[in-house]
């Protein structure tokens, strides 16, 4: 098989950096965007923020009030997460990606795998200079930076993006991959939280090299037969997993990461009916209707799964979507073992006319 070249793009500091797109002036300035609670004024959280602001120590997830504590006397501005406006400048810049990728696979608001093999014929040499011209690209027709990460898989990209960032142009060929991951802390890998972490290092795990060098057959026994390959190969660098298109013209999806890996319904239902509300918002505003309902899931071993449901008829209502959504996620939490990592919602098979009308007429149609 020929040598993949796959990407990462991570836009910088997203949200903030959407904030400076529309109003260049406070480009110099602390910038926080924030979830408001409604509770007070001042309740809530720092969704993110700006690289001046987090040289302040402001970051994703803080306070708001302590935000404002540190910031206290800077000419900081603070802003209301837009999440329309956000998603529009993300649309905007994923279509351009897809112009450079033979597929790319969305992964979050500001998260694209592009898989460029075809593009730049397998050659690392070119990859570089090929991402540059995405980057300036993107930089003249949208405004927005990113960083971006180059290596033989998804794994080695997203580590490599992560490496360097903001602006970011990381790439790993795969003869320097082990070199590359054995001095990272085996944090860096996903699926290794708090827990695993610890664990691990109860084992004597400190490094990626480390556990590349571990014996395979123990971590099976600690972790499970899944997970416990899954490291092993993670951290020896190698992964199959395939950029995958996400939806397609005749659906509109939309995916989010978990705030932790869980198997609990309740957890899980909260994110997607917050995903639901954006795929009916679409869904609503071309004035559709949808026969299949499907759920998305990523699990902590970066395998994907897809559940699906097709209704005998077109509905147009939210309800269905979250009713559906609840039954698939049940159903699978039943047949996988496994935490997951990130959800979606997806509907398809549209239709234009109004509906259910023509058929609850026939249905009460004498015979
Ligand atoms: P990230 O990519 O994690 O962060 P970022 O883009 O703000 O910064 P970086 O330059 O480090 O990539 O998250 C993407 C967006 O998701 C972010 O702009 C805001 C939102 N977000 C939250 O709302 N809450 C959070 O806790 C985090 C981490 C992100
Ligand atoms: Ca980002």
């Amino acid at each position: 098989m020929q040598n993949r070249v796959i990407m990462l793009a991570d836009f910088d500091y997203f949200f903030a950096q959407c904030e400076e797109l529309r109003d260049p002036s406070i480009k110099d300035k602390p910038v926080v965007v924030g979830v408001y609670s409604g509770r007070t004024e001042e309740s809530g959280a720092v969704s993110t923020s700006n690289y001046i602001a987090r040289k302040f120590g402001v970051k994703s997830g803080l306070p708001l009030f302590m935000a404002k504590r540190k910031l206290e006397g800077t000419d900081a501005v603070f802003f209301k997460v837009d999440h329309e406006y956000y998603d529009q400048i993300s649309d905007r810049v994923m279509q351009i990606f897809r112009t450079y990728a033979s597929s790319l696979e969305q992964v979050s608001v500001d998260e694209a795998y592009l898989d460029v093999t075809e593009a730049v014929d397998g050659s690392f040499e070119k990859a570089m200079e090929y991402a540059q011209k995405i980057k300036t690209d993107v930089k003249v027709q949208v405004g927005i930076s990113f960083s971006i990460g180059i290596g033989p898989n998804k794994l080695i990209a997203k580590i490599a993006c992560d490496s360097q960032k903001p602006d970011g142009l990381t790439i790993v060929k795969p003869e320097d991959a082990e070199s590359f991951l054995a001095p990272l802390s085996v944090d860096c890998l996903l699926g290794v939280g708090k827990k695993t972490n610890k664990r691990m290092e109860q084992l004597g795990i400190r490094t990626i090299g480390d556990l590349a060098k571990y014996d395979c057959q123990r971590l099976i026994e600690v972790f499970g037969k899944t997970i416990g390959i899954y490291f092993h190969n993670a951290a020896n660098g190698i992964d199959n997993e395939p950029v995958v298109e996400q939806g397609d013209a005749g659906s509109i999806s939309r995916i989010g990461t978990l705030k932790q890996d869980t198997r609990d319904l309740d957890f899980i239902l909260q994110k997607t009916d917050e995903l639901t509300e954006d795929v009916y918002k679409d869904v609503s505003s071309r004035k559709l209707s949808f026969k299949t309902v499907s759920i998305y899931m990523v699990m902590v071993d970066l395998s994907s799964k897809t559940r699906s449901v097709t209704l005998d008829q077109p509905v147009k209502d939210k309800e269905t979507i979250k009713r559906t959504a609840r039954s698939l996620f049940e159903k699978f939490l039943r047949e996988s073992a496994l935490e997951i990592r990130r959800v979606g919602v997806k509907v398809s098979g549209f239709s234009k006319e109004e509906p259910n009308q023509r058929q609850l007429t026939n249905f009460f149609q004498p015979t």
